[in-house]
């Protein structure tokens, strides 16, 4: 099947490095993709190297109107060009998904599969199907790779830190992409052990003595896969790095992308009453009162491969959108 997949990278790397994962396991099921991008730059990094690299399609002109294919994945309410609206009311396709942002909270649930007609502009008369990423079944599930397990399975850290340098005895090895705000002095004094700590972020502030820094320039997704799964706790952001970190299956604490009205507060809230994950340090590393330190995350930490294990069990957002594109066909 032939699928048009259109992204707008809003900020960072989220949106970009969730539609090229998209982009490449649609491909390596077996689909045709066109992957229209307006700002294809961090693609370059995440599959550098990678074989097969998906070539982007440039954002078309407003008033272009390209030969979309049957399906058409619209991620985050990307807003398609005029054009390209017009192309659909002329000739509505078999399946039009709009791709939403993940959470936790009940809404997804309720919302995730429903119609949303068009009812104005160019594409009037078009109905869009919601697809709402999740962690229970009754959502879209998850970004989730069919090589996924064999690849972690045969995965030997002591290659990659061959690569990095090998970890100092007694040191956790900690990979650090957060957002600038994250209180990880506090966090590394309170815990009060040697770490080496492999940074994707510029960390300025003072760290405790006992804490070595080592800069990491950005990895190509399966890369950054690998030091996820050989770390023993993962620092992670936004949406994408935060769902690897969960197939990791080892400790992490998160960040969710801040947002002006709270929204962000609820998203970890839902996430942590849903998980039931360790909740005082990630709530602690979130900036809120209450604070808890990483002693039971690290101690913990079979609970987040329980977690990954019955993540597992729950759907695959691939799959979500072949079944539904194999009923629309
Ligand atoms: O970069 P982010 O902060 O992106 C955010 C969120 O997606 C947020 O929900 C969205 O609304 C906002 O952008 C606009 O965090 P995230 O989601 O983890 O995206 C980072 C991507 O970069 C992810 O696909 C993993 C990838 N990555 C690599 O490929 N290599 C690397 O070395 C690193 C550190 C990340």
């Amino acid at each position: 099947m032939h699928w048009s997949l259109f992204c707008r990278v809003v900020d960072n790397y989220g949106d970009a490095g969730f539609c090229l994962r998209l982009a490449r396991e649609l491909r390596a099921r077996g689909q045709q993709v066109d992957f229209y991008i307006d700002d294809p730059r961090p693609l370059s990094f995440m599959q550098a190297g990678l074989p097969d690299p998906i070539e982007p399609r440039l954002w078309p002109a407003p008033d272009a109107q390209p030969a979309l294919a049957g399906l058409l994945l619209e991620c985050f309410g990307c807003e398609l060009p005029e054009g390209v609206q017009a192309s659909l009311g002329r000739q509505p396709p078999k399946l039009w998904v709009n791709v939403e942002y993940l959470s936790a909270e009940s809404y997804v649930e309720r919302s995730h599969g429903l119609p949303s007609p068009v009812l104005s502009g160019p594409a009037r008369g078009c109905v869009k199907r919601f697809c709402f990423p999740g962690f229970s079944k009754a959502t879209g599930g998850l970004l989730r790779e069919s090589d996924l397990l064999a690849r972690q399975q045969a995965h030997a850290p002591e290659h990659l830190w061959q690569q990095l340098g090998p970890p100092l005895p007694g040191e956790l090895q900690i990979s650090v992409f957060s957002y600038p705000d994250a209180p990880l002095p506090d966090l590394l004094e309170e815990l009060g052990a040697p770490c080496r700590l492999l940074s994707f972020t510029e960390l300025a502030l003072a760290l405790p003595r006992q804490t070595r820094v080592q800069p990491l320039p950005f990895l190509n997704q399966r890369q950054y896969d690998r030091l996820l799964w050989s770390c023993d706790l993962n620092l992670v952001r936004g949406e994408d790095s935060f769902v690897r970190a969960q197939w990791a299956g080892r400790p992490f604490l998160w960040q969710p992308y801040r947002q002006q009205d709270g929204a962000d507060t609820i998203k970890l809230e839902a996430f942590l009453s849903l998980s039931q994950l360790p909740a005082p340090a990630l709530r602690a590393w979130n900036r809120w009162p209450g604070a808890g330190g990483l002693a039971p995350v690290l101690a913990q930490s079979q609970a987040y491969a329980q977690w990954r294990d019955q993540l597992l069990l729950g759907p695959d957002l691939v799959n979500t959108l072949l079944t539904w594109a194999a009923a629309a066909s």
